[in-house]
């Protein structure tokens, strides 16, 4: 099969409004998100859909939704050029989802790590949809036929998943390249961010400790805060990579400095050799102040304006269904699903 060779080269994300943004969603996603739309056509999601598969309050729902929108925004994602919009208002995806559902097998998601770490341990009262939601990540992704997925590493069995839901529609009706295989786009330096008091633990909005992310609206004592608290172990730091290895929490820090000033690791570790953690952690701060200081700043000034806000997701929400009712009108055609009008 020639992979994708046919298709437009497009790119399809999204994130869940499940509350702000943090570090470890900006240097793992959006930021890449921004990068690619000089190269890519761009559809941006907030998956609101995807959010419902655990309980959110209503208006607290609708409040995140635009404050993600207002956080892509100031990030710099450009609403000329990429389309924005939340998930719920294209019913395609939903639709998609459901088709696809008749695709995916009950083995391969018995196999999503996610899940087992989302449901816990009482898995029989989580949300069916939670079990199913790499379904819908595949539909969102395919009901455009893109070709890339930025995402953090957490995301990549999803992703590998996706592909194999694309391969067998392709196989099973016969369609040769019908939906493309998407790659997916990880950045290698902050794939994945950890958490501040646990290195072992990715950065994570629903973790209950605030102290353990830097969200993208927090001010500068915040975040300095934050950095200064940040566990780690006694020892300088070393003078080569390796010695990041067996110490996961100054491995964290040093891959945020990293990727936060386009550096590599390797930069790093030479500019801090045998430096402490009391000369390292402010210099980590003032570098964070002032990347995520601005993008703060301008997530307010969109706030302030929140039917802004609404037109651009609608405009988002449009120009998205514009490119995915024809492929999943195709779908159905394809499945023998009959449409009269
Ligand atoms: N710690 C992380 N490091 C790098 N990338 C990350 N991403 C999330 N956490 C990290 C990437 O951000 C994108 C959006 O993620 P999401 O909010 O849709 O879902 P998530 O992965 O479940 O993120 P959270 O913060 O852990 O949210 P909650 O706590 O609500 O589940 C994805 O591309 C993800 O890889």
């Amino acid at each position: 099969m020639t992979e994708g060779k046919q298709h437009v080269q497009r790119v399809f994300s999204g994130v869940q409004p499940t509350g702000n943004l943090h570090l470890g969603n900006y240097l793992g996603a959006v930021r890449n998100f921004v990068r690619l739309q000089d190269d890519y056509e761009c559809v941006y999601c907030i998956v609101d859909l995807h959010a419902i598969t655990v309980r959110q309050e209503p208006e607290t729902l609708r409040r995140s939704i635009r404050e993600l929108a207002a956080a892509y925004l100031a990030c710099g994602v450009d609403p000329q050029r990429s389309a924005i919009f939340n998930q719920s208002q294209v019913s395609q995806h939903a639709e998609l989802g459901w088709v696809l559902n008749c695709i995916a097998r009950m083995g391969w998601l018995n196999r999503m790590t996610q899940f087992k770490e989302k449901a816990g341990k009482d898995r029989e009262k989580a949300s069916v949809g939670l079990y199913d939601y790499p379904v819908l990540q595949a539909a969102d992704i395919l009901a455009y036929r893109a070709t890339h997925v930025p995402i953090g590493e957490d995301q990549k069995q999803h992703i590998e998943l996706c592909r194999d839901i694309a391969a067998k529609f392709n196989n099973d009706y016969e369609v040769e390249d019908f939906f493309p295989l998407p790659e997916p786009l990880i950045q290698s330096a902050a794939a994945r961010v950890m958490s501040l008091r646990d290195g072992s633990k990715k950065m994570s909005k629903s973790d209950p400790s605030d102290a353990s992310r830097i969200n993208l609206t927090d001010d500068a004592d915040q975040i300095a805060k934050k950095i200064r608290k940040a566990k780690t172990d006694p020892e300088p730091l070393p003078d080569t990579v390796e010695g990041l290895e067996e110490r996961p929490e100054a491995r964290n820090l040093v891959g945020i400095y990293a990727a936060l000033n386009d550096q590599s690791v390797e930069a790093v570790v030479t500019e801090f050799a045998g430096k402490q953690f009391g000369t390292f952690k402010p210099a980590l701060a003032d570098l964070a102040v002032a990347k995520l200081g601005p993008i703060a700043e301008e997530m307010q000034r969109h706030l302030a304006d929140l039917s802004h806000i609404d037109e651009i997701l609608a405009k988002g929400a449009e120009r998205a269904e514009a490119i995915a009712e024809p492929v999943v009108r195709e779908v159905y055609d394809v499945m023998g699903l009959l449409r009269t009008r």
